[in-house]
């Protein structure tokens, strides 16, 4: 007999369950039999299940015709597992090498349950791993937070005033999941004794898709008599960072999910004591999810249901709670429950009312710079919109660049006065043509934010903007995709967790995208999912690749930078690392180009201009280097830096694409790309045949590179021509024309 039986339930998302198994097979302890129950998967996974198959002691069962759910998954697994004691395991969920073994030398004691640690993430193991390597640990910290967590235990105990259920108070406490707030029953992270389960017959109750958790923990915590915790066994709880098309089931959204909720907790309540810890935190829940969940959307929810039918419901439920759950609660929140419990709708809503301000006025106190927000949303938002007005912004404001700049020029010299335009810039500095200049984030933004007609924008719009009716949105975006972006992105390790669910509702306020070929078009579709108005005419920031003048501003260009006539320039501008950074929108660059190797070998002939991407917070040391390289990355515009420049080299940075409309050569030091493609980003073209110039991984390769360019010219002839044609082919220096007369008709 084996000593754990893991039951595995899969119904989707086949590339979750492959990390899910790959992962187990790493565990140290091997001593279990894997049960998987498939709940009618679509995927094809025969593949998966049979590599581990020889892996593993592993069985496979189908849930019969009719029957579906995680909770017959798991009563299949129950009934099939021979093992000792029970493990759960969800396929896009996964545990640590050590995970298993720490839970079974607790079991040495022979307990009914083991309970481990459930730690929550968006990320695979790599990158769990990585972020909770590189998380400082104050040791005093932990203790504190230790102690802390031990106050609140006890503090518990007594609380629910059910000192003789203290062992099940302790096993409530360490295996409820703890999110957001609310406290929710779940089965994932523990090892349970089989016989202990089989002999008190704990089930899963398969009429509830997503609350049937309560249904198997709530008896087996109240028949619980001997229990351990153990603090180094994790099970990772993975969230899934693409809500939209890929939802885990706590992410699913469902009507039915709301009476569900209230169902369960009063068919639990049969299973249990009148009496008794279980009984008080099943009420406890609920209480609380009224009170700090669904109040909110009682008072806000444009759906009214949340003030009739469920309104209605929550009320029978909550009647039926145990009167001394109220106990502990705030005045507010006692208040409201009565009101809910008299029916009296309006008394409930004028307690949310007060919770809400009463939560809105320390926001505000707390932080000061919340108060342009509320401006925006109470004071400007009511203001008409002025149908002249356009807000511009380029990288968040920290420049003043890009297609957003050209647009603009374009309108200020072709229609002056017709147009009140406003830029936002951090640093306020002023712009050509009389432009009003706002910072970012100040109560002027948010004002223009407002009533503006008109936004041209190359990055995302403030998550707090909720567009109005009438106004029109022009995403430029900022480059061809070379990198994979957002719905694209299996992990997304940089950005905020929510990025996906966040991207998803801001696209839906753009009226415009901007693309600068038919491969941009095409990918954007997908990878924003974008269904709106795509601008296919080049991007307006290469126009000034085409103008007339264009090296006329080269020349000025050069003699304002102090650049002497008789060098040739080289541009270097690398992209940003996802996982190397500081804190939010900052981050870490480590020049891995060999500078004073370039000057021994070029300063004769050429100067270095170096452009960090506008992320990059580290200021690069260039002393010693003086007269041969040119720090650049705090200039405005890149696109008047390409005109200087007479080679380019880059890295998985999309400079390439607007570089190749000068059709001057591209190199590619590349020293990091295995770890990016399949670490970090992943691209959406081959950079090994298809992007028009060679990949270098030395500093030397680059030096030789640039020592021969005549020959890379000739070697990358053709490809470059196919390069040229299939991303250069809109850009003919009038995008800022041909997208102004649409949008602006
Ligand atoms: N850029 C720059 N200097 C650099 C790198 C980039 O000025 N050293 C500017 C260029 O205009 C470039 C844009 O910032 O086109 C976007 O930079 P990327 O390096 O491509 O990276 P990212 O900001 O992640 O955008 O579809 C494009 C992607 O969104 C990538």
């Amino acid at each position: 007999m084996r000593t754990i039986s893991i039951i595995l339930p899969f119904f989707k998302y086949k590339h979750y369950f492959k990390e899910c198994l790959q992962n187990l097979a790493q565990s140290t302890f091997k001593d279990f039999e894997l049960i998987v129950v498939l709940d009618h998967p679509t995927e094809d996974i025969d593949d998966l299940l049979e590599e581990y198959n020889s892996i593993f002691d592993m069985r496979v069962y189908t849930l019969p015709e009719g029957v579906t759910g995680v909770a017959a998954c798991r009563n299949v697994g129950i009934q099939q597992a021979k093992g000792a004691y029970l493990y759960f395991l969800d396929s896009d969920d996964y545990v640590l090498e050590d995970t298993l073994q720490n839970m079974i030398k607790a079991m040495d004691h022979d307990v009914d349950m083991v309970y481990g640690k459930l730690n929550h993430t968006w990320n695979n193991k790599a990158n769990y791993l990585h972020k909770v390597e590189n998380k400082e640990v104050d040791e005093e910290d932990q203790e504190e937070r230790e102690q802390r967590r031990l106050n609140k235990l006890s503090n518990f105990v007594s609380f629910a005033s059910y000192e003789k259920d203290e062992q099940q108070a302790h096993a409530i406490f360490y295996t409820m999941d703890n999110r957001r707030g609310i406290r929710t029953f779940t089965v994932l992270g523990n090892l349970y004794s089989r016989d202990f389960v089989v002999r008190n017959n704990f089930k899963f109750n398969e009429d509830f898709r997503y609350y049937s958790d309560m249904t198997f923990m709530c008896p087996l915590l109240e028949k619980l008599n001997t229990a351990l915790r153990v603090e180094n066994a994790i099970y990772v709880k993975r969230k899934h960072n693409d809500p939209i098309n890929e939802p885990a089931l706590s992410q699913e959204e469902n009507d039915n999910r709301f009476n569900e909720r209230c169902d369960a907790v009063e068919y639990t309540r049969i299973l249990l004591k009148e009496e008794g810890v279980v009984r008080f935190c099943l009420d406890r829940k609920i209480v609380s999810y009224f009170v700090s969940k669904m109040s909110k959307r009682i008072r806000r929810s444009q759906d009214d249901l949340w003030r009739t039918d469920y309104f209605e419901r929550i009320a029978k439920t909550i009647d039926g709670i145990r009167p001394e759950v109220m106990n502990r609660y705030k005045r507010n929140s006692k208040k409201m429950v009565a009101c809910l419990q008299n029916r009296d709708l309006k008394g409930v809503q004028s307690c949310v009312r007060r919770k809400l301000g009463i939560k809105k006025f320390f926001r505000v106190f707390k932080n000061k710079n919340v108060l342009f927000k509320l401006a925006y949303y109470h004071i400007y938002s009511k203001k008409p919109i002025q149908d002249n007005v356009i807000l511009f912004e380029t990288f968040m404001a920290k420049n003043y660049s890009d297609s957003p700049k050209y647009i603009y020029e374009y309108i200020a010299k072709n229609y002056p006065g017709k147009y009140k335009c406003v830029w936002a810039l951090n640093d306020g500095h002023e712009v050509p043509y009389g432009a009003e200049v706002v910072k970012r984030f100040s109560f002027k933004y948010a004002y223009y934010l407002a009533i503006s007609k008109y936004f041209v924008f190359n990055v995302r719009q403030p998550l707090w903007y909720r567009k109005r009716e009438g106004q029109v949105f022009v995403e430029t975006w900022h480059g061809t995709p070379l990198k994979r972006l957002v719905f694209d992105q299996e992990e997304v390790t940089s950005a905020s967790p929510k990025y996906k669910q966040q991207f998803y509702r801001q696209r839906q306020e753009w009226d415009y995208l901007v693309s600068a070929n038919p491969f941009s078009t095409k990918t954007f579709r997908s990878c924003f999912m974008y269904e709106g108005k795509m601008l296919e005419y080049g991007y307006p920031r290469n126009d000034i690749l085409y103008w007339p003048n264009k090296d006329e501003i080269a020349k000025d260009l050069r003699k304002k930078l102090g650049i002497s006539e008789d060098k040739k320039t080289i541009l270097y501008a690398p992209t940003w690392r996802d996982d190397e950074h500081y804190g939010k929108g900052e981050y870490k660059f480590t020049l891995a180009l060999d500078l004073k190797l370039m000057m021994e070998k070029l300063s004769d002939e050429y100067v270095v201009l170096l452009r960090t991407h506008h992320y990059i917070a580290d200021n690069i040391d260039t002393t010693g280097l003086e007269g041969f390289v040119y720090n650049l990355s705090k200039y405005d515009d890149i696109s008047e830096i390409y005109l200087i420049s007479d080679i380019c080299i880059t890295d998985y940075s999309s400079v390439f694409f607007d570089f190749a409309n000068l059709k001057r050569p591209v190199l590619f030091y590349t020293y990091d790309i295995e770890k990016y493609k399949n670490q970090l980003r992943g691209f959406y073209i081959d950079m090994n045949t298809e992007v028009p110039g060679p990949l270098l991984y030395t500093s030397e390769e680059v030096v030789d590179a640039i020592l021969n360019i005549d020959q890379i010219n000739e070697e990358y002839k053709e490809r470059y021509e196919e390069f040229y044609k299939r991303f250069c082919c809109y850009d003919d220096g009038n995008a800022s024309k041909h997208i102004v007369e649409e949008v602006f008709k």
